[in-house]
């Protein structure tokens, strides 16, 4: 998938303040420091669009890059890091389940695990929490160049085998690593196939003959046509 132009948009303390709903779009989450802003400038193939810092806690708002000018990726603020007070937590956190339950035009999380560790009790929590709030999501481990393959590999079949229980059918799972510049081909399937399925949605809109069937981004392109509803908000456990 070619990004001919990949630009930095807006930033968003919460969902009020997000922008029009036009653009598909594919956000990263995951615990502080686990690599989502690196991804992103990966993904989008622009060192620097997004912030990076070794400080955990470091990406506070929802931040909006538009790819393309006909999608965006979305910097999401972490989750699980202590040091930050615990009534701005609650904020950002507040803030990132709001757009995670209600943005209409959300096509895919993509929900980012440290490779190099065995399942997190707090990754685990997160995912069930996307689960019973039926999110569409894909499990990125990431900083594959810091661990071994073998290590790598256990970690990943510790996590699925947790979750498998939680699924008719399990997540896809992806590795990533922003130094090595490995995952970048892969990510960028899961925003084509999704933006097909989109379009493949707007043309069956105009000719029924042609509606996609049972693929699960034909059943993501539909969050995008969906009016603005609230769900009920389980117990955040994060
Ligand atoms: N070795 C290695 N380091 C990485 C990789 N990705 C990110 N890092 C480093 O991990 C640290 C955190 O990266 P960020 O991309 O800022 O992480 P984040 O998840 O956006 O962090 P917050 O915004 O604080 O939630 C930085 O020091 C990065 O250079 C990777 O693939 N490999
Ligand atoms: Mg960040």
């Amino acid at each position: 998938m070619n990004i001919s132009s990949a630009i930095f948009d807006c930033s968003a303390p919460d969902l009020d303040s997000c922008p029009d709903e036009s653009l598909p779009e594919f956000a990263f989450i995951g615990r502080s420091n686990v690599g989502k802003s690196s991804l992103l400038n990966l993904l989008s193939g622009k060192q620097g669009l997004a912030r990076v810092s070794p400080t955990p806690g470091f990406t506070k708002l929802i931040n909006f890059f538009t790819m393309s000018q006909g999608w965006r990726l979305v910097d999401l603020p972490g989750y699980g890091f202590a040091q930050v007070a615990r009534q701005d937590r609650s904020q950002f956190n507040q803030a990132v389940a709001d757009y995670l339950q209600h943005r209409t035009n959300l096509c895919c999380v993509f929900a980012l695990l440290d490779s190099g560790l065995p399942p997190q009790a707090i990754d685990l929590e997160f995912v069930e929490w996307l689960a019973r709030n039926a999110i569409p999501f894909v499990l990125v481990f990431t900083k594959t160049d810091k661990v071994a393959p073998g290590t790598v590999r256990a970690n990943i079949e510790a996590f699925t085998d947790r979750i498998s229980g939680w699924f008719e059918k399990p997540p896809a799972v992806f590795t990533c690593s922003a130094t090595a510049r490995q995952g970048r081909g892969a990510l960028l399937g899961v925003v084509a196939e999704a933006m097909a399925a989109i379009q493949a949605e707007s043309q069956s809109s105009q000719n029924p003959a042609l509606a996609p069937t049972g693929s699960p981004a034909a059943g993501r392109s539909k969050r995008v046509l969906k009016p603005h509803r609230k769900r009920p908000q389980p117990t955040r456990p994060w």
